[in-house]
């Protein structure tokens, strides 16, 4: 007990982590994430570059292999992620649009219908939005459009929702979470993304925020998420944080002061979303030091490696772990609220 499963489940919620096959039979983390989370989604081993590294030869058996873990150990399992620009194996990016719609939609179909009924959740859509693309909706360039037309999400979702009924379906999306001009356009271009499919009858039902953070630049203080989180809420859908982590690329390189500004970063975050919206689960991506993304994508210009999760490499809790677990069992009613200031 104590984990921070135990914590969020007071309020109803599932905490989570990324994980990749080689997690699995790393002691102690594999002890560390059995202890804390109630939901895993993989890193990378369900996305379609993964699945598909020659089309037409799927191989699920790491996709398969995490799923097996987690089903074994009663955790639920979010799928990530169906269609995602940047997971097109590089073979089809040069096909023709017919031929990349059908390779597209077998690739959906078999992948959902593999893990049908067992799985929590999917990312079905990843990443749909870029302003600076230009387009009046706001939709990114991508092969999926390109190839189906602005209609692919509702596509995507309404096979998802065929083949696998009982799965909470989301669309998943970066930079919603920031407080730069770009970010505010960006939540103001997803409500209208979201309206506009609810008006098709698109089976969305949650809304996955990434949440990617960087200490020192993500303000304590955010009114205009606020504002974003009540009318996502009040459309109707839910909240999934899917992928949280806090870059220390700002921070000083004082261990003690870093991983302070990490922990405070996460907490204030979680209050003010978990204040703001029904969430179904948190997700951190990944759960220990040693195994983040980030080192590769901001790593720090002293060259320290970043400490941006729970845990450090030796799987001690972190006082961000601590802040997390504070805020995932802290008593609130969502939405209940006084607005700030
Ligand atoms: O962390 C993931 C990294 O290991 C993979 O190489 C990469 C490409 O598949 O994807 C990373 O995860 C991304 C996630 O799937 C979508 N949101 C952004 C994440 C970080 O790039």
């Amino acid at each position: 007990m104590g984990g921070l499963s135990s914590a969020a489940a007071q309020n109803g919620l599932l905490f989570g982590t990324a994980v990749c096959t080689s997690d699995v039979l790393a002691q102690p983390l594999t002890r560390a994430i059995l202890r804390d989370c109630s939901i895993v989604t993989p890193e990378y081993e369900m996305k379609w570059d993964a699945v598909c590294p020659n089309p037409g030869f799927p191989d699920y058996s790491a996709a398969d292999e995490l799923v097996s873990f987690a089903l074994a150990n009663a955790l639920a399992v979010h799928g990530h992620t169906l269609w995602w620009h940047e997971s097109v194996p590089p073979a089809l990016r040069t096909e023709p649009e017919k031929r990349f719609r059908e390779a597209a939609m077998d690739h959906l179909q078999a992948t959902v219908t593999r893990y049908a009924g067992r799985l929590h959740s999917w990312d079905v859509v990843n990443e749909p939005l870029e302003p600076a693309d230009g387009r009046a909706d706001s939709l990114r360039e991508t092969p999926f459009l390109s190839a189906f037309g602005p209609g692919y999400i509702e596509t995507a979702f309404h096979q998802a929702s065929l083949l696998d009924p009982a799965a909470i379906l989301v669309l998943n999306e970066m930079g919603l979470e920031y407080a730069s001009p770009a970010a505010e356009d960006k939540r103001r271009q997803m409500l209208a993304l979201l309206e506009r499919e609810k008006s098709r009858g698109t089976p969305i039902a949650c809304l996955g925020i990434q949440s990617h953070l960087t200490a020192l630049e993500q303000p304590r203080n955010h009114p205009e998420l606020r504002t974003f989180l009540r009318e996502v809420r009040a459309m109707g859908l839910t909240v999934m944080i899917t992928e949280l982590d806090v870059s220390d690329h700002l921070c000083p390189r004082d261990r003690r002061r870093r991983d302070a500004i990490v922990a405070d970063t996460y907490r204030a975050y979680l209050d003010l979303v978990l204040e703001e919206t029904e969430v179904l689960a948190v997700s951190t991506w990944r759960l220990s030091d040693d195994r983040t993304w980030l080192n590769g994508f901001r790593p720090r210009p002293d060259g320290a490696p970043q400490r941006p999760l729970l845990y450090d490499r030796a799987i001690r809790r972190k006082p961000a772990w601590h802040e997390v677990e504070h805020a995932l069992s802290k008593e609130r009613q969502p939405g209940s609220d006084e607005a700030p200031p």
